[in-house]
């Protein structure tokens, strides 16, 4: 036999063992042989395959290190949308979930499985003709990323699978990081100055998403699949539990916690178990998924939005913890506001290291009795910052002392109270539970009146987050806001910034060319005025018409808006009254942003006189693109379904305010139907 071939067929060989070796530790982890003997066998390979590279194949093992960077990602179409889950949030909302189905079935439903809602990335996995070919996010739910080179560098996703397998496959899953990678991979990142990662959600996420999947392959990440997307020609299978079995037979990992309940008293009890034993569990974990098991009935229930209705996610409660607060420290707000925060002994909360709390306000601290050295409770809910709920009284040792505010931050040397990052004297307005730093350059408000101006729901510059918005400003690249409108002329030096190359830099001044046509409600919340959200910044657009207007505004004349008291309109006042802001408006002005919008003829417009109100995620935009939309037609947006909603709009993952429409007799319309209405009336 020639040569090539006798090494052709040992470079397979050595890839079905080395295959076989990674499947008993990644997925089974139950390894056969030594690390050292696994390395002999890939060091073989890796140097057969640089010697004959024609042999080279992605699926090989030896590619798992990962490919070369990309400049973007590309987008995947899912061939069916990625479901999203509705959520309990208590027994009596998942009784009432299967009293729903029961009821949709005419009969009792009894047969589930229980599964772990990992708190990580869904992705899905397709497969052709054995090889595993391409990856994505879930993106929107029908158009993901591309993340197939990521993927790839995973050890528990198998690049091939057995001959007999379907010829084309989808399977879907959840990659995360488990909880002992995540403190590892945080440790590292603190020696190299890095900024952390909140929570192992957030560092999968900011792994698998990595345009060089060298970074990726070294990240620990694991996945667990939770389904058969879709199967050409496959083994017919009659339920969730088979599809799970027949998946770990292709050499698929699935979580061995996954459990058959039979009756919704067990599916109770499992979550019982878990919200008892979630420390113990490897990986973080926000809830459990009951799905209906037989696939039949799955798709007698259906969907509804982008959720189906044979499965939820049961919500496990906020996870609390006990440690010492050691100390309280302030930080300087956006709007200048100093902020109570509590140091603490860092305790693990559900597997996430806590070593600080939010505590709102003073009052709020005497409210809740909370002195310095107190053991006090740390509660942890989803993605919100966690808190301290209150003192452990029984623990108190009478060396407690209260918390003063001013105390904290007097200075000595000016012999009253100052700002802890500028110095400038503190404020606390009538009427006010919170101090105030009184100097409006203070760089702490600068950075962040910077980061809220990029913002998605204000002038949404992509790109310029917190980290580069605070490399900006300490680089002295910018001050104000108006000086992002003068980054095009220092391009030179944006180039010299840490992973600034010339495609991000002009994605970024793009970004900033962009924003310059937002509309006027946008303008004004992104100027950062005090008080002023998102629907205020709305009504005074509709009320001015401009940033002028809305300047030379007298405090009679803002006291008549409705829903504006005068805490907001001295705010609005004192605003505009500093020289400060007022050079950053003419400087915007003079930089080509919109500051004015021409008020529209509201009884002409197509949708005048229609209350529309949303529940669920849309596709097609952002909950506030919606509604800046239905406004630009001349509609208004309501929060809740009342008796005067002319249309409820139903995206996926919708809410309780389903039911009510439906109770009230609401007309209901989903994305499509809302789309042609808005395309029509157009
Ligand atoms: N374990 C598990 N997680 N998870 C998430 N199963 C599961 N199923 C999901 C999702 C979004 O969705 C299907 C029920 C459609």
């Amino acid at each position: 036999m020639a040569e090539p071939e006798e090494t052709r067929k040992r470079i397979a060989r050595l890839r079905a063992e080395i295959n076989h070796h990674n499947y008993r530790y990644h997925v089974l982890d139950s390894p056969e042989i030594s690390d050292a003997e696994y390395d002999s066998l890939m060091r073989e390979l890796k140097q057969l395959e640089e010697r004959y590279p024609r042999f080279l194949t992605p699926d090989s093992p030896t590619q798992r290190v990962g490919a070369e960077p990309l400049e973007a990602f590309g987008v995947v179409e899912h061939p069916l949308p990625l479901l999203s889950l509705g959520n309990a949030f208590s027994s009596d909302e998942l009784l009432a979930w299967h009293s729903r189905i029961s009821r949709l079935l005419g009969q009792d439903s009894s047969d589930f499985v229980g599964e772990h809602k990992i708190d990580g990335l869904a992705v899905a996995l397709t497969y052709v003709d054995g090889r595993f070919v391409t990856g994505a996010t879930r993106g929107d739910g029908l158009r993901g990323e591309d993340i197939t080179q990521n993927l790839r560098t995973i050890r528990s996703v198998p690049l091939a699978v057995p001959k007999d397998a379907p010829p084309r496959f989808e399977v879907r899953g959840e990659v995360f990081l488990p909880i002992d990678g995540f403190h590892k991979l945080n440790q590292e990142r603190e020696k190299e100055g890095s900024p952390l990662f909140a929570n192992p959600r957030n560092a999968a996420a900011g792994s698998v998403r990595q345009l060089d999947p060298r970074i990726t392959a070294r990240r620990p990440l694991d996945i667990y699949v939770y389904m058969l997307g879709y199967a050409e020609g496959g083994a017919p299978l009659t339920t969730h539990w088979e599809a799970l079995e027949y998946l770990k037979s292709l050499g698929f990992k699935i979580n061995p916690n996954n459990r058959r309940l039979s009756g919704i008293e067990q599916v109770a009890e499992y979550h019982q178990t878990w919200v008892e034993k979630r420390e113990e569990l490897r990986y973080e974990a926000d809830g459990i998924v009951v799905k209906v098991n037989r696939l039949e009935i799955q798709q007698r229930l259906g969907d509804v939005g982008r959720e189906p209705r044979w499965a939820i996610a049961y919500k496990f409660p906020a996870v609390q913890g006990t440690t010492k607060l050691t100390d309280i420290g302030i930080s300087v707000g956006r709007t200048g506001t100093l902020n109570p925060y509590a140091i603490l002994e860092p305790v693990s909360v559900g597997g996430v290291t806590i070593s600080q709390a939010a505590l709102h306000n003073e009052v709020d601290i005497r409210r809740k009795d909370i002195r310095i050295g107190d053991t006090v409770i740390i509660q942890r809910a989803g993605e919100v910052i966690p808190e301290v709920v209150g003192p452990v009284i029984s623990k108190r040792t009478g060396k407690e002392k209260e918390f003063n505010l001013l105390e904290k931050v007097y200075d000595k040397e000016k012999s009253r109270p100052a700002c802890p990052i500028c110095g400038s004297e503190v404020l606390r307005p009538e009427g006010e539970v919170m101090y105030y730093c009184s100097n409006a350059a203070c760089p702490a408000q600068a950075q962040q009146r910077i980061e809220l101006f990029a913002s998605r729901g204000a002038m949404d510059i992509r790109g310029i987050g917190e980290n580069l918005s605070a490399t900006l400003f300490e680089k002295g690249l910018i001050k104000d806001v108006a000086d992002l409108y003068d980054l095009k002329n220092r391009k030179e030096q944006l180039l010299g910034l840490d992973k600034m190359g010339e495609k991000s830099v002009d994605n970024m001044l793009d970004a900033i060319d962009r924003s310059k046509n937002r509309p006027l409600a946008r303008v004004i919340l992104a100027l950062g005025i005090r008080h002023i959200g998102g629907e205020t910044a709305e009504l005074l657009a509709g009320e001015f018409h401009s940033v002028d207007a809305l300047a030379e505004a007298s405090r009679e004349r803002l006291i008549s808006i409705d829903t504006v008291g005068p805490k907001i309109a001295d705010s609005i006042i004192g605003f505009f009254h500093q020289e400060t802001n007022r050079n950053i408006i003419r400087r915007l002005r003079e930089a080509g942003v919109k500051l004015e919008e021409k008020p529209a003829k509201v009884e002409a417009m197509p949708l005048a006189g229609m209350e529309f109100v949303l529940t669920g995620t849309l596709d097609a935009f952002s909950r506030q693109e919606a509604e800046e939309k239905i406004k630009d037609l001349g509609g208004t947006a309501g929060s809740s379904v009342t008796r005067k909603t002319t249309y409820l709009v139903v995206g996926a993952a919708p809410g309780s305010k389903l039911d009510r429409a439906r109770s009230l007799g609401t007309r209901i319309i989903n994305e499509t139907e809302f789309l042609q209405l808005l395309n029509q009336k157009v």
